[in-house]
């Protein structure tokens, strides 16, 4: 076995939550007039939910206080919680359930490494909340990725070091995170091409041969 664990990421790897934060940024951007649209909600990807709202206030006509920006991230997620509710098991492909039977089956430990605080009400929503060896999340860490803390913290929590583990990521912030971590990393979607990214993934299931397999 070439890894003992793997720390996936979970928005944009686990399942796509995208258009709902998209959903929640925009309704907040409309009511306070700034405009807003998909292309920038691309660039929060990944990022903590007080730099996603700095990118949203970058278009703002004036400048908002700390205390009125706790105000304005309370209020998005609110609306975002609100809309994790409609989620449900179908919203997990086939691909990534049979990827994470497959691991558990061969005894490689399996973790999330996400940054949201809404990590849990994903899982439950999703019926993966007992899935997983180890959930490490925006709740337990002091530093965003791309500061390796979740993921060193879901390693730990594994009872692994960081160089038995694969870390499976979507965004940049991500891999950078697993590389300064002392990970291998594997990118999915937006990530499978970044430089840092060690391995190239156009299916979850991809992963299988690099976990079970020495190269
Ligand atoms: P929350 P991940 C990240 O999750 C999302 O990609 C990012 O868009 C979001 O701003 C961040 O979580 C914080 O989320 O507001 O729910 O705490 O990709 O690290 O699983
Ligand atoms: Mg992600």
């Amino acid at each position: 076995m070439k890894f003992k664990g793997v720390i996936f990421d979970l928005d944009g790897v686990i399942c796509f939550t995208d258009d709902l934060h998209y959903l929640a940024w925009k309704a907040l951007a409309d009511r306070l007039g700034i405009y807003f649209d998909r292309k920038i909600n691309d660039r929060l990807r990944g990022v903590s939910r007080m730099e996603s709202l700095d990118i949203v206030l970058e278009r703002a006509s004036r400048v908002y206080s700390a205390e009125e920006k706790i105000a304005l991230a309370t209020e998005k997620n609110a609306t975002y919680v609100e809309l994790l509710s409609k989620m449900r098991p179908s919203d997990v492909d086939d691909d990534v359930r049979r990827t994470l039977v497959e691991l558990k089956e061969a005894g490689v430990k399996i973790a999330i490494g996400s940054s949201s605080k809404n990590a849990r009400i994903i899982l439950r929503q999703t019926g993966l909340e007992q899935t997983f060896d180890a959930i490490s999340d925006g709740n337990n860490i002091s530093r965003s990725k791309p500061d390796p803390e979740v993921f060193l913290k879901a390693a730990d929590m594994l009872g692994l070091s960081s160089c038995d583990c694969l870390v499976v990521e979507d965004a940049l912030s991500g891999i950078e995170a697993g590389k300064a971590g002392g990970f291998s990393t594997a990118g999915i979607g937006p990530a499978a091409n970044f430089p840092l990214t060690d391995y190239a993934l156009s299916t979850l299931s991809d992963l299988l041969p690099l976990v079970f397999f020495s190269h």
